[in-house]
């Protein structure tokens, strides 16, 4: 198939779209121009449920699919609830992945995540590092996961011809975000906490664990940017890496934070909290290679997204 532009005037399906990712990805298709986007919250249509996903596809045959939809979490919510990770993630992603290859979807992107990548994968992390180590235990029930969509996108590919993709992101930030202060990831979680101790004086604020994993940050509406730009420029069974190309300690992460909430206090590690994969950097050649790039920097969008996340809190709809 030779790369088209995605015809905006089709039928564009977000699933997924109140979370942190659909969310940007809706807005940037609108933002695009596409004119018959079609949406549905899990109350409308619970993606875990076979029956109600072929209904769905059935009526609504969207000619384009961005699966953003999954359950997601940092590292103690993936650690504590490993069966309903395991579990939600298999069903969503198999259920539209089957009915789209059913009722004739011609393009559709898969959403996976770094953690797919063995824990000790050379960094930074290629592609073809899939599969050749073994994963990080407080995580290895969603990477399973999430590794199953990538082989249920290359055997669709193989058995019906079908032009899906699958993308890794790194980890991502940004407005609409999950701000739970145990569910949620590093970046929320420490907006959250951090910004709660300067409005209530609190002289210390507790990081988890020891502060030297190293991660890496892409804005959400960077990578929204992506998505579209791989379904218009990309068409293999390979998984492409999406990030930003450098990481920083969770140490450094934390005091970033403090300055841009701008808390004064001292910070304290509590290493009974789990440190996770050391480092998960992304190779980005590939997507490179095709012509896009991060482009929104970690302190600018830090600022923007607790800028963000005191407007919600002062309208009182953090989530
Ligand atoms: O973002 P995070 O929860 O997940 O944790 P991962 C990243 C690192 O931040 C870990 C430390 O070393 C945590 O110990 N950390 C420090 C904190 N303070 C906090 C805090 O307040 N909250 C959280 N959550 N972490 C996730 C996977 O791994 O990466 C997901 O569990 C997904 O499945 C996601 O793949 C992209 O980056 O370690």
């Amino acid at each position: 198939m030779s790369i088209a532009p995605l015809d905006r005037s089709a039928r564009t399906y977000v699933a997924g779209h109140r979370g942190l990712v659909g969310g940007a990805v809706l807005a940037h298709l609108q933002a695009e121009g596409f004119t018959d986007l079609v949406t549905a919250t899990s109350a409308e249509v619970d993606l875990r449920d076979r029956g109600a996903v072929e209904a769905f596809f059935d009526r609504e045959r969207p000619a384009t699919v961005v699966l953003a939809a999954a359950k997601v979490g940092g590292i103690l919510a993936n650690a504590t609830y490993p069966a309903d990770f395991f579990s939600d993630n298999i069903r969503i992603q198999t259920n539209v992945l089957d009915a789209a290859a059913a009722t004739g979807t011609e393009r559709l992107l898969f959403l996976g995540s770094s953690c797919i990548y063995p824990k000790f994968a050379e960094q930074p992390i290629r592609e073809d590092s899939l599969l050749t180590g073994l994963l990080e235990p407080t995580n290895d029930a969603y990477a399973i996961a999430k590794i199953a969509g990538v082989l249920q996108v290359q055997a669709l590919r193989r058995q019906h011809g079908v032009h899906y993709i699958s993308a890794m992101p790194t980890n991502l930030y940004g407005p609409g975000d999950n701000f739970n202060p145990e569910g949620s990831h590093v970046l929320p979680g420490l907006i959250r906490r951090f910004e709660a101790a300067r409005l209530d004086g609190d002289p210390t604020v507790t990081v988890w664990g020891t502060g030297t994993p190293r991660r890496e940050f892409l804005h959400v509406s960077d990578l929204a940017r992506a998505c579209v730009h791989l379904l218009e420029n990309y068409d293999d069974g390979a998984p492409v890496n999406i990030g930003v190309g450098e990481d920083l300690p969770i140490a450094e992460l934390a005091q970033l934070v403090a300055d841009t909430v701008g808390y004064t206090g001292e910070l304290v590690f509590d290493t009974t909290k789990p440190d996770g994969t050391p480092r998960k950097l992304l190779d980005v050649s590939t997507i490179h290679g095709l012509g896009w790039r991060a482009e929104i920097g970690l302190r600018e969008g830090l600022a923007a997204t607790v800028a963000w996340y005191r407007e919600q809190l002062a309208a009182g709809t953090v989530r």
